[in-house]
């Protein structure tokens, strides 16, 4: 297998994350999108998106969406159990992290995307939209807050991948300055025991 990954771009983050929590060393393509490499002709027969992470398995067979990757990974490597393993653990899983992606990611992305001129090269950029957005993530942040009132995770009792989730976006938000506000006690604290797992530095 070649990982196709993408630096600091949070779905390839997000991947090297989950497969850092699972103990699996796959080697490593990096593809640089801020040299536009993921959109040469050679990328898009593995990524016809043009987009970050892939994952190239021993028969040439393409996966990408970093959550596919991620589902792929566990199916062969059931331990640690990161996707749920009873019925309702499952959907629990899948709601957290649609909330997650839907709710937090996508409205980061806006932010960023929209009105860092970094950026400019990727977006046709609508400075509004992002403005637009950083309330979204800040409500957000507010409703996850009391979300976790008296729990360790966002999900289950233990670690699942809603957390590798939770983790990527909150390193997210920093890349256009939206940090976590002190008054929100419980999340504060969840970033920090996330980020003090060994799987933060992947
Ligand atoms: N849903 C996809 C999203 C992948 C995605 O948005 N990748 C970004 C980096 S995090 C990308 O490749 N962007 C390239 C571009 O915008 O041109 C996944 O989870 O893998």
């Amino acid at each position: 297998m070649i990982f196709y990954d993408g630096g600091a771009a949070p779905n390839a983050r997000r991947v090297r994350v989950f497969l850092s929590e699972k103990n699996i060393d796959i080697p490593i393509k990096s593809i640089d999108i801020m040299k536009g490499d993921h959109k040469k002709d050679d990328y898009k027969k593995i990524s016809p998106l043009s987009q970050v992470p892939a994952l190239e398995l021993d028969d040439g067979t393409f996966i990408t969406e970093s959550i596919a990757i991620c589902r792929y990974i566990e199916a062969l490597n059931p331990e640690p159990n990161l996707f749920g393993v009873s019925p309702i653990e499952i959907a629990q899983i899948e709601m957290w992290q649609r909330r997650l992606e839907l709710l937090l990611m996508v409205p980061i992305s806006s932010v960023f995307r929209h009105g860092h001129p970094a950026m400019a090269h990727l977006e046709k950029q609508v400075p509004e939209w992002s403005d637009a957005n950083k309330p979204r993530v800040l409500n957000f942040f507010k409703w996850l807050d009391n979300q976790l009132e008296g729990k360790h995770f966002i999900c289950l009792d233990r670690y699942t991948v809603a957390d590798t989730t939770a983790f990527t976006c909150f390193e997210f938000a920093k890349w256009p300055k939206i940090f976590i506000p002190d008054e929100l006690q419980n999340l504060k604290d969840y970033e920090k025991r996330l980020s003090e797992r060994p799987s933060s530095k992947a």
